[in-house]
């Protein structure tokens, strides 16, 4: 679930590249059992089962004394809501250990005693916390010096003036009887920007009103999005 994702595109070749490394540790062999078992019933009944404290928390003090200092953060949706201001954050730290439970969820104990903080990617319930892990993985990395072209630069996209992006054409210059907006052939680079910019922001007006609220708006963006919105620019209704 996690091996192979982590060899393919961008990741893998940040990965051959040596930019990042990428270790998986199978809770399976801190297990003190024959069968190896991790989960286990829960104390006061009821479905489902849940993940065992010792095995979980070998695995963790083996990852702090491989690696220290890491931070070690568990994917649950009882998490703080993963963003892109949280991916700059972990992005600065020398390690991270990402803890993925599967079942209802992991003993307290090791989320109150082992675990550092607690991360969601989102409102909705998964299998496990592989996927999160991976997504936690692949938002950090590329925000790692290096790991993608210059050309592709995150540097831009910091949080503060967070818009959704403008629409992106290539060729041809029409597409099943849809044309590419004329500005975007003009040539003159000037109206194309102020063009690109009004988008983002009617963009983010008519689907992310939160964003719009988030983002600190200039003069000109105001007047921007007030040609294409009409008087309540800004207003984030
Ligand atoms: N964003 N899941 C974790 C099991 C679990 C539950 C509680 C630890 C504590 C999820 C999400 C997510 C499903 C991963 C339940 N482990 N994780 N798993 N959304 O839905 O991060």
């Amino acid at each position: 679930m996690l091996a192979s994702p982590l060899q393919e595109s961008i990741l893998g070749k940040a990965v051959e590249r040596g930019l990042i490394e990428i270790r998986l540790v199978n809770i399976r062999e801190f297990a003190s059992d024959r069968h190896q078992t991790t989960d286990d019933r829960p104390y006061g009944g009821g479905s489902g089962m849940v993940m065992k404290a010792e095995p979980l928390a070998g695995a963790i003090a083996r990852a702090r004394a491989a690696d220290p200092p890491t931070r070690v953060i568990l994917l649950s949706p009882q998490g703080r809501p993963f963003s892109q201001r949280l991916a700059w954050e972990l992005s600065r730290e020398r390690h991270l250990t990402l803890v993925c439970g599967r079942y209802e969820g992991v003993d307290e104990r090791v989320r109150c005693h082992c675990v550092d903080d607690e991360i969601s990617i989102g409102d909705y319930v998964l299998t496990g916390g592989e996927i999160p892990a991976l997504v936690v993985v692949d938002a950090v990395a590329r925000l790692v010096p290096g790991v993608l072209g210059c050309s592709e630069s995150p540097a831009e996209e910091s949080f503060a003036n967070a818009l959704l992006e403008y629409p992106h054409y290539t060729r041809p210059e029409v597409f099943e009887g849809h044309p590419v907006p004329e500005i975007l052939l003009s040539g003159n680079h000037a109206a194309v920007r102020r063009w690109r910019r009004q988008q983002s922001l009617w963009r983010t007006w008519q689907r992310r009103p939160d964003l719009l609220k988030e983002a600190d708006l200039s003069d000109e963006d105001r007047e921007l999005l007030a040609e294409v919105v009409g008087g309540d620019a800004g207003s984030g209704s």
